[in-house]
């Protein structure tokens, strides 16, 4: 794979696949219909893309605050430890809201809101696609969002946190509203990605924390509220932790009319032990084979939300662990968390021990990175 021909082949089989790509969506015309009934073209345009994505078996990568910093480095403009590594960008960018709702300048991770905006600009501007989470606080003690006080309940209509909760959600909703590009100012389609990993009980918006009803209650409260504060801009993504089933999956949904895209996050653990290494792998493909007969049944598009594994101890993860479990049932994107610190990243930096494979990863024919997803979406 590494002479010269090798690379041209695969660069024809990418081109091939791009084209097919390109066809199907100038005969597609926006066949399927995002949950918002408003949803601006651009959100339209985004959701068919993904759809076509996924039919022509193309996997997006993702990488959580790509821009803002990496192992080593911060706030360097044009930087990217994805790109030190390989070249190019990730063709999906995952940013984070936390802290948003206390009005600070910055988010729980230190990435100043102002900067966020100009990095979704860019990556917008690129052809990249942007998916946003909110990890909020604890909106009955103002904790953590890992505080998991009982919460829900006093947000929801009725309860005495409910409208300083709706005042919160129309933070987020006026950042939304404030993320536009171009001569005209429209506005940027974001995947909106909120009440993540619901199946575990470490956040407050967890398992153990709500029932099903004030979960689902709490997720249709904020996107109607969203949409009277005028936001179209956003396709709705429901992502749980690890499941059992596809009834406990579908336990918390808030229904077809409220979400456009489903997901789920898992992480490698243990990367070291074989047994682990396996069990990760058989998990993840069979999740996603049990979501993958969801999203063609309620006609969503399925992705992998987050996934990673800490500090990639493993040379050959890429193509020996992530692509094998991912490969059969092809999500519309995968996206790897973030770069944080020097113990706690999830994509290799330059000079990193699986730098190689994920060079042999990006170079998959079915694995798009920003400069390929480009070139095939803007036709
Ligand atoms: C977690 C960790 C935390 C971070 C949080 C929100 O997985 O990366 O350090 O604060 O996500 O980004």
């Amino acid at each position: 794979m590494k002479d010269s021909s090798g690379k041209q082949s695969i660069r024809c089989r990418k081109w091939t696949i791009g084209l097919l790509f390109s066809l199907g969506m100038t005969l597609q015309v926006f066949a399927q219909n995002p949950a918002d009934a408003k949803a601006s073209k651009a959100a339209r345009k985004l959701y068919a893309d993904l759809h076509r994505a996924m039919k022509d078996s193309l996997v997006l990568f993702g990488h959580q605050d790509d821009l803002a910093y990496g192992v080593g480095w911060k706030y360097q403009p044009g930087e990217s430890d994805v790109r030190r590594s390989v070249g190019s960008y990730p063709a999906v960018f995952g940013w984070d809201l936390g802290h948003l709702e206390l009005n600070d300048p910055v988010n729980l991770d230190s990435v100043p809101f102002d900067r966020m905006r100009k990095f979704i600009k860019f990556a917008h501007k690129m052809g990249g696609i942007n998916t946003i989470s909110w990890h909020l606080r604890n909106p009955y003690n103002g904790s953590s969002a890992w505080d998991t006080t009982t919460a829900v309940r006093h947000i929801l209509p009725g309860g005495t946190k409910h409208e300083a909760y709706l005042a919160w959600i129309d933070k987020v909703a006026d950042f939304m509203l404030s993320l536009k590009a171009g001569f005209l100012g429209k506005k940027i389609p974001i995947i909106f990605r909120p009440y993540h990993e619901h199946t575990g009980s470490w956040f407050w918006w967890g398992e153990k924390s709500c029932t099903p009803q004030e979960y689902i209650a709490l997720w249709k409260m904020t996107v109607d509220r969203m949409k009277a504060k005028g936001v179209n801009n956003l396709l709705y993504a429901y992502s749980p932790a690890e499941f059992k089933s596809a009834k406990h999956y579908m336990e918390r949904y808030p229904g077809d009319d409220y979400v456009d895209l489903v997901g789920f996050d898992t992480y490698h653990r243990n990367a070291n032990d074989s047994i682990a290494t396996a069990f990760f792998k058989v998990g993840l493909s069979n999740s996603l084979a049990t979501m993958s007969q969801l999203a063609a049944q309620h006609q969503k598009v399925m992705v992998l939300s987050e996934t990673g594994c800490e500090q990639i101890p493993v040379p050959n993860w890429w193509t020996n662990v992530l692509w094998p479990a991912i490969k059969d049932q092809h999500p519309a994107y995968v996206l790897l968390w973030r770069n944080g610190r020097p113990d706690h990243y999830y994509v290799p930096y330059q000079g990193h021990l699986s730098q190689d494979d994920f060079k042999a990863f990006q170079r998959n024919p079915r694995i798009f990175f920003q400069d390929e997803w480009k070139a095939v979406r803007k036709h």
